[in-house]
């Protein structure tokens, strides 16, 4: 054909089938020159940027798919036991670079694109943000895929494909502006979408029994998901796994062509975007209805399409008659946080109603299947339901939930018997999955003693309730009152809405609940889930997270990268991490501290630019940048920096300029970090935030001193830029709030400086990279509750230094758009509600204390250094290929499997 002919013309490799020499410069070349030429999506005559993006990356996706064909028949063939992470998020970013470099083809590549007239930095550079996720815990799974595929792990991640993904950030005068973010607007390369592999997923609708006593859904509204795949290269091996993502559209036949040909466009559409919008937008707001059903749609689409496609897998790899036993022995499906909750119902959903299982066989199936990962501790974080909302939209997993919360019901009556019902309504407030309604009667019946059978119907008769027993005087009803706090009452509440607590679900549901670092794994098992600790103690694990060092040293950092290299001897500290601790004993070699200044001065240089080019501030790469870059949000206390950051300007002012500049070292303060679109205070504090910049910047007394920068657009390709250019960051979350943190560790793992609060992985950072090389401050987990308690008593007695800030604010010093609200928080004004829930008041001084600590360590620049290649040395431990050889074998019981 006339393609191929072409490649062959071109001497394009890949036509000849899958055996291919190892693709050189020339071969290369070739591919990229025919894929800009065929590619349908742009017009021929110039190779410009966005195209040479393109017809590179799809010369790269040849080879990815060869790669994958090979992982997935193999994978076949062996029949092998397969983890599948369900996740609502996945944080890609940028692929390009990270596929070379996985296919070890980097080098081959840039001699190509030279070739051809460009330069693969500036390639890459044309490359949107795959961001399918808000922050942490989406590009947590991203991590995990890298380290699954490097460690020839059979193993798929599910998600969904949004057109749009998070938002684009504007900094305006205004503070945070969101833009749709249409990352797909110029077609996605990496991607293959199979038309053929495609389920239906049902809304609404109803239940009917049959006359065998089974259960059929029926009706309601029917989309289709069509899967998207994604190949996932591993680093140094062919295995090549799967991020498969769904997306919607409307199911065949339901296009209305009557209503079409009479005129009623927007009729024959309705099902057309109603079945679209369901993957738009990541995360919609959900204050409004219309929200929270989309949300609950895209939860649902996510589990029912992925466990429609695992068990189809499933079915066709063990032939017929297909044993059902053995589903757990061949999958293991993650719940990345509560989001997919619903394949626990799901799964049982298709075992009973679809493969004709039993309820015992089917919970016992999912049970040993599924688990789950708690990302939070913040209650208004824990997911929860309406009941009317779910059954509405899911009737036949409403049946199947409540099969579940009366299983475990049964569970807690075995356990703590039905002697003291006072402790066994503590057990079932707690624990149940659905809260504040009414008990099943085949459950109240066991709640009542044989002997009491006669004259009790049902428990309702041990309350006290208020219209049996009118009270004849006050004395007698202040009796009652008493009494009454003692009641037990099964009953639920009518002024309290009834919900489905996902969480509850989850740990009920499923095999393991891990937390993602020490500290917060404690506080899952002894606060957020102590009740079902205390009844299934061996089902509670921790994993600390782990970020990939290929995105995360090796190519966003290629300065540093050589001069480890150098020093341990070999490039396998990228696959072996341990290695890195060998540059431990080199931390005083003065070579190595030269060598090392001058990959951080080069980085550094290149977030100055960066810098110039997105805000117009000139900042000088001599100073210490500082940077605190995450999610905007309260907990993270990007007020606490800031306000640090205000002390110090004032401070500056209040001095002579000789004794300013002895006093304190030149910083550039880097903020980043999107605020949810609807979080008021959050975007509160990003307006204060470059508010203090626009003053500081143009303040001459201040000078290089101090600068304040807001980086707009904080996103993973942003984050390989500022990451290995910074030299302190910032981890200073309430202590016991921040799960665990995995921005942490990358900055570590560059030789960046921590100061944070013993928070999160913080705990173990600090451990591994040694107290002397960690800048601690702040509260601990434990005194929080104490503190607050304090704080709402009024017997807080703020530091004078935090008071003088909250003046100079006041004053006007940074504008006048209205910062009553924001220092007024920190207060405790009434109307302002909190009172400093954060403490940002109560670890003030010992912040600015330990940030004086910083300058002090910085003037010494063989001691900063040394900690620095010390941060660097003690990182190893924060790989996520540890983390995922944990889940491996201590959660999804999976073995590499190494292609032939
Ligand atoms: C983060 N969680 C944790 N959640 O905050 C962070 N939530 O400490 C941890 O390191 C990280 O997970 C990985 O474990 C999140 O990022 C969300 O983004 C999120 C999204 C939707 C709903 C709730």
């Amino acid at each position: 054909n006339i393609a191929s002919d072409r490649r062959q013309e071109l001497k394009d490799p890949s036509v000849n089938g899958e055996e291919t020499p190892e693709p050189d410069s020339a071969s290369i070349a070739a591919s990229i020159q025919y894929h800009a030429e065929f590619t349908p999506l742009f017009s021929p005559e110039q190779f410009d940027l966005p195209k040479a993006f393109v017809a590179t990356a799809e010369s790269v996706r040849d080879s990815l798919i060869i790669n994958w064909n090979a992982t997935y028949k193999y994978y076949e063939k062996m029949n092998v036991k397969q983890a599948y992470y369900l996740s609502m998020e996945y944080l890609q970013g940028r692929a390009l670079l990270n596929a070379i470099g996985n296919l070890e083809l980097s080098g081959a590549y840039a001699d190509a694109l030279r070739k051809l007239g460009h330069e693969l930095e500036n390639v890459a550079g044309h490359e949107p943000d795959a961001a399918l996720g808000n922050g942490g815990l989406g590009r947590l799974a991203s991590c995990f895929l890298d380290s699954l595929a490097t460690l020839n792990y059979p193993a798929w991640g599910y998600g969904l494909r949004y057109k749009y993904g998070l938002f684009k950030q504007l900094i305006t005068k205004d503070g945070q502006e969101e833009v749709a973010e249409n990352w797909l607007e110029m077609g996605n390369p990496w991607e293959i979408v199979r038309n053929d592999v495609s389920y239906s997923v049902k809304f609404y609708g109803e239940v009917i029994s049959k006359p065998d006593g089974s259960k059929e859904w029926i009706g309601g509204e029917n989309i289709t998901a069509v899967a998207y795949d994604v190949p996932i290269p591993g680093y140094k091996t062919k295995t090549t796994i799967n991020l498969r993502l769904w997306s919607t559209k409307v199911a065949p036949n339901e296009f209305d062509l009557r209503a079409y040909n009479d005129g009623d466009h927007a009729k024959a559409c309705a099902a057309l975007k109603n079945a679209e919008k369901i993957c738009y937008i990541l995360y919609p707001g959900d204050e409004s209805i219309e929200g929270k059903i989309l949300r609950l749609k895209q939860q649902y689409t996510l589990c029912s399409a992925s466990l429609q496609d695992i068990i189809a897998h499933f079915e066709k790899r063990s032939g017929k008659p297909v044993n059902w036993e053995k589903f757990p022995e061949k999958v293991a499906v993650q719940m990345n946080d509560t989001h997919p909750t619903l394949c626990i119902p799901e799964l049982i959903r298709i075992l009973i109603d679809l493969k004709g299982l039993s309820w015992k066989e089917s919970w016992d199936i999912t049970q040993r299947t599924v688990a789950y990962t708690n990302h939070t501790v913040l209650p208004e974080a824990l997911e929860k339901w309406s009941l009317d909302l779910l059954q509405e939209l899911l009737p036949r997993h409403v049946e199947i939930i409540r099969m579940i919360d009366e299983e475990l019901i049964r569970t807690i009556i075995a356990e703590y018997g039905t002697e003291n019902l006072n402790l066994l309504q503590h057990k079932l407030k707690q624990m149940r999955i659905l809260d504040n309604i009414e008990l099943p009667d085949s459950v109240l019946e066991l709640l009542v003693k044989p002997e009491e059978s006669s004259a009790v119907d049902s428990i309702e008769e041990v309350e006290v309730s208020d219209e049996e027993t009118e009270p004849t005087d006050e004395k007698q009803s202040e009796e009652q009152e008493t009494k009454a706090k003692d009641v037990v009452t099964f009953e639920p509440d009518p002024n309290l809405p009834k919900t489905v607590r996902m969480a509850n679900l989850c740990v009920v549901g499923g095999s393991a609940v891990n937390g993602v670092a020490e500290i917060h794994s404690e506080i899952v098992k002894n606060e957020v889930f102590n009740e079902f600790y205390k009844m299934w103690p061996e089902k509670f694990q921790n994993k600390t997270n782990g970020v990939t060092p290929r995105r995360w040293i090796r190519f966003c950092n290629p300065v540093l990268s050589e001069i480890i290299t150098k020093w341990t001897g070999t490039d396998d500290w990228v696959l072996n991490t341990e290695k890195l601790s060998t540059l431990a004993k080199f931390s005083d070699n003065e070579d190595l501290q030269s060598e090392w200044r001058e990959a951080k001065r080069i980085n550094k240089i290149k977030v100055a630019d960066f810098i110039k080019e997105k805000t117009g501030y000139i900042v000088n790469p001599d100073a210490m940048f500082d940077v605190q870059v995450k999610r905007m949000h309260e907990y993270k206390r990007q007020l606490l920096n800031i306000m640090g950051i205000v002390y110090r300007y004032k401070k500056m002012k209040e001095m002579s300029p000789e004794e300013r500049k002895a006093r304190y070292v030149p910083r550039v303060c880097i903020f980043g970090g999107k605020a949810f679109a609807t979080y008021v205070q959050a975007k509160r504090i990003v307006k204060f935030i470059t508010d203090v910049g626009t003053t500081v910047n143009h303040d001459a007394d201040i000078g290089d001193l101090l600068k304040v920068v807001f980086v707009p657009d904080y996103n993973v390709s942003v984050a390989e830029v500022l990451i290995p250019g910074s030299e302190l960051s910032q981890h200073i979350s309430t202590a016991g709030m921040e799960a665990s943190g995995t921005s942490n560790m990358k900055f570590a793992m560059n030789g960046c400086i921590l100061i944070g609060t013993l928070d999160g992985a913080n705990v173990e950072i600090r451990q591994e990279v040694g107290e002397d090389n960690f800048f601690l401050f702040g509260a601990e987990a434990h005194e929080i509750a104490g503190l607050r308690k304090e704080r709402a008593e009024g017997k807080f007695i703020p530091d004078p230094r935090f008071e003088e800030v909250k003046a100079f604010v006041r004053n006007g010093v940074f504008g006048h758009y209205n910062y009553e609200e924001l220092m007024g928080s920190l207060e405790g004004n009434e109307g302002y509600g909190r009172a400093d829930y954060f403490l940002v008041g109560k670890d003030f001084p010992s912040y600015v204390e330990c940030q004086e600590k910083v300058d002090e360590a910085y003037k010494d620049q063989k001691r900063w250094t040394k900690m620095s290649i010390l941060n660097t040395a003690g990182s190893y431990k924060f790989s996520s290929d540890r983390t995922i050889r944990e889940y491996a074998r201590d959660i999804w019981r999976i073995q590499p499997v190494l292609l032939p």
